[in-house]
């Protein structure tokens, strides 16, 4: 596994993983495309500059934890721990088969590197939230990354734990909203609108850092400066377009939990070579 602060790197590892992303997804005829591929710059830069972890960290080390509670995303995920060597490449062929070790939504049993299970929608704040305090207790320097929806930030449970985090002052916690602003049926804002979603963050006690979450030198920027935020847990409000850098896919919902048939998948590996 390489780290880097160079922005051009991680770009062109992210559309790598894109590459990688849409591969899988086309082999296993089965997962979601357009949430994967809006969240991989973000999870590139945690992975691949930003975070301090390894596949040869033990459980108890002073490590950075990423929690992924949109799961359905997990397609992004896992291309990015193959790439740090938690496991063999060779499964991203396996996605979601019987028996493999990369379920549909990240399972942390069967999967190395998977911190914690997740995938039905709402939960992964709290499970931030647990980690960070467990982290508390026992001393420890790691700072816990949550990655949630849009879309998913309509749970309720997102707000008791926004609200669980505040009250503890847990400065180890970073949040981040996936703001693409589609969701498995429609728009967002149609659906059940959560804007202003960077105030009611705020509102509820929150430091709120909005950025382009396609922009590899904000993204840095805003985890460097999410990290440093003292007495108060930080959130990241990434605008991103759901199905980046493959044009036909880009702001599609149609591609929210399909994935690419033969055709399409030559017309994207055609694109992203040529970017
Ligand atoms: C509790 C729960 N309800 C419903 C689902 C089914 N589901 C999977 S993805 C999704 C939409 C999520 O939208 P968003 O968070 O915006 O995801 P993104 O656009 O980033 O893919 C839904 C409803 C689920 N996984 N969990």
């Amino acid at each position: 596994m390489k780290f880097t602060q160079d922005s051009k790197e991680l770009t062109d590892i992210a559309r790598e993983l894109r590459v990688d992303i849409l591969r899988m997804l086309a082999r296993s005829g089965s997962g979601h495309t357009g949430g994967s591929l809006s969240c991989i710059d973000i999870i590139t830069a945690l992975y691949f500059s930003k975070m301090n972890h390894s596949p040869h960290f033990g459980k108890d080390a002073d490590r950075d934890v990423f929690v992924l509670s949109k799961g359905h995303a997990a397609p992004a995920l896992y291309v990015a721990l193959a790439r740090c060597g938690y496991f063999d490449r060779s499964h991203l062929d396996s996605l979601r088969k019987l028996n493999a070790i990369l379920s549909g939504h990240p399972y942390s049993p069967s999967t190395p590197g998977v911190e914690v299970s997740t995938g039905s929608l709402g939960q992964g704040l709290s499970l931030a939230n647990g980690i960070a305090l467990g982290y508390r207790l026992d001393g420890k320097k790691g700072t816990v990354f949550c990655m949630m929806g849009d879309g998913e930030s309509q749970e309720g449970q997102i707000w008791e734990a926004a609200m669980t985090a505040a009250h503890y002052k847990l400065d180890n916690v970073v949040g981040i909203v996936d703001n693409n602003g589609l969701q498995i049926d429609g728009k967002v804002s149609d659906v059940m609108n959560i804007e202003p979603i960077g105030d009611k963050w705020r509102a509820f006690g929150w430091e709120v850092i909005e950025i382009d979450g396609h922009n590899m030198e904000s993204i840095m920027d805003a985890v460097d400066r999410a990290v440093a935020v003292k007495g108060k847990p930080a959130l990241i409000w990434a605008h991103t377009v759901k199905g980046k850098g493959v044009s036909f896919m880009e702001n599609k919902v149609s591609f929210h939990g399909t994935t690419p048939s033969a055709d399409e998948l030559e017309k994207a590996m055609a694109e992203l070579a040529a970017v």
